[in-house]
């Protein structure tokens, strides 16, 4: 079904034919407007910035390019196409037809988990409100603003489930997506790494990097549910989420080029003073937020992802490419444990064990990334790898939050942890340097000297391309 750009809230969801649901979501939508103007990208409301949005749910070009003032932008709601004769396909209910109904004993579980979802999107915009200021240039300003304005519309997407299928219950939760704020002491975000602040781009282009990829992973877990609109939405949510990691990735390896290339070009490790980030600043921005997002994969074992899935509301990744039985009742699954000065790996049932195993998905993944990250570093003939740390280092959530864990994943006592951890995580004088870097630069086509041009623009544009007007 085409998106309906006609009425006040574009939809392919038919929202004309079900009046009490427009009600309601033509209800919140000045609310959310009015937040979007106190949260949003602070300063630049009124300018013009060069923003896809959504025409058409198909793959072919879903994505119109043009410019746009962000708060005219036409957040609404998008599903993916329904896949005709869709079963639940995991879980007690395995081969059941999915459930365009929210199943009754289900209902407190699924709201939960998509309050959940929800909150972390307009949490991220809140992070990201002041980096507008000092954009490295009007490329990533654009790109900055891209992402907001989608994690905008996923904060619509998760309302439209609520509203529609929650009743009352929902609309007091879609209210409330609107009042918590991201770190905040009296009402903050749900979730860790959404209350952590995000005060200068190379904290942005790793937040994208890594926690936008367990965005990747929850939204593919949830796309599988037996719950179909959850389903279709996650989908179409998943086509934006991949810009968002392609910011990220492409960010730091821009980072890492000009590092290199100033490494290179004066024979020095020493790339401070030529207003540059070094490698080993790099490393503990890079310890630091893949910990706080390996966290948000939950516990190693957890009663909470098993019911889920028995409940055949949240899948496993790529849950029908995987050849077993979708039940798992008898499945085990190697999981980490803490062992002497080390871990070891134990078996444990594969549906306690489920988050375990979406946190090994995106480990594996966030390595592809690292991977190619080190590629540049190397074709400068530099000997230096960037690594992901151990998964048990720096952990708020789960069993190894107990521990103090080095990156390379030797157990250490309090005082090693407080002797070496500002080796291993950003020091204030770090964090000091890298907003001492973070000089706006909104001439077209210049870049800070900090980060490298891109490749190639947005949408084929050049590089020198005036992606937000003045
Ligand atoms: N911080 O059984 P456990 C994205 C809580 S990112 C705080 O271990 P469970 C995006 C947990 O709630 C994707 N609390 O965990 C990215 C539970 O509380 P209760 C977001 C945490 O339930 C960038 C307790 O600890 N989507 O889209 O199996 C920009 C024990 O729970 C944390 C989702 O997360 C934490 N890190 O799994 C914009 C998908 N971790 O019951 C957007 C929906 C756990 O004791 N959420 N707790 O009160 C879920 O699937 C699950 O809630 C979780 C946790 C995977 C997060």
């Amino acid at each position: 079904m085409p998106i309906d750009y006609n009425s006040l809230i574009p939809n392919n969801v038919n929202l004309s034919d079900n009046r009490r649901l427009q009600r309601a979501l033509e209800e919140w939508q000045p609310k959310f407007l009015d937040w979007w103007g106190d949260m949003g990208p602070a300063g630049f409301q009124a300018r013009e910035a060069y923003l896809r949005t959504a025409i058409s749910v198909d793959s072919q070009g879903w994505a119109h390019f043009d410019y746009v003032k962000m708060p005219d932008y036409r957040w609404g709601i998008f599903l993916a196409e329904p896949e005709a004769e869709r079963k639940v396909n995991f879980g007690d209910h395995k081969g059941e037809a999915a459930w365009q109904e929210v199943p009754g004993e289900y209902r407190g579980v699924l709201r939960r988990l998509i309050v959940t979802q929800g909150d972390t999107e307009p949490a991220s915009v809140e992070q990201q409100r002041l980096l507008g200021q000092t954009c490295p240039s009007l490329y990533d300003m654009r790109n900055l603003f891209q992402v907001n304005v989608e994690e905008g519309r996923h904060l619509w997407a998760m309302v439209y489930l609520l509203d529609a299928y929650f009743g009352r219950d929902g609309r007091e939760e879609a209210e409330a997506l609107l009042q918590r704020r991201s770190g905040d002491d009296d009402k903050p975000r749900i979730l860790g790494a959404f209350n952590e602040a995000t005060p200068d781009w190379l904290s942005f282009f790793m937040f994208t990097f890594f926690t936008d990829r367990d965005g990747k992973f929850q939204l593919a877990s949830l796309a599988e549910s037996g719950f179909d609109p959850l389903s279709r939405t996650c989908r179409f949510m998943l086509t934006e989420e991949a810009h968002h990691m392609f910011v990220g990735e492409t960010g730091i390896s821009r980072v890492i080029q000009r590092t290199c290339e100033i490494m290179r070009d004066f024979k020095t490790d020493d790339v401070r003073k030529h207003g540059a980030i070094d490698l080993p600043t790099l490393q503990k921005y890079l310890n630091f937020h893949f910990s706080v997002s390996v966290d948000l994969f939950g516990s190693e074992i957890s009663t909470n992802a098993a019911n889920y899935y028995t409940m055949g509301i949240k899948g496993r990744f790529d849950e029908t490419r995987i050849g077993d039985d979708h039940k798992l009742t008898d499945a085990s699954y190697k999981v980490l444990e803490a062992h002497g000065d080390g871990f070891r790996e134990v078996e444990a049932s594969a549906l306690t064990a489920l988050n375990e195993r979406l946190r090994d998905d995106y480990v594996a993944d966030c390595a592809r990334g690292v991977m190619r990250w080190n590629q540049i570093i190397k074709r400068h003939g530099i000997d230096f790898e960037l690594k992901l740390p151990h998964r048990a280092f720096h952990r708020q959530i789960g069993q190894f939050s107990e521990l103090k864990v080095s990156p390379e994943g030797k157990i250490v006592s309090q005082a090693e942890w407080d002797a070496k951890h500002h080796d291993w995580l950003p020091t204030e004088d770090d964090r000091l340097f890298v907003i001492s870097l973070m000089k706006p630069v909104t001439e077209i086509g210049k870049y800070a000297g900090w980060i490298a041009p891109p490749a190639r623009g947005i949408n084929n544009q050049p590089i020198d391309f005036e992606y937000v007007r003045a």
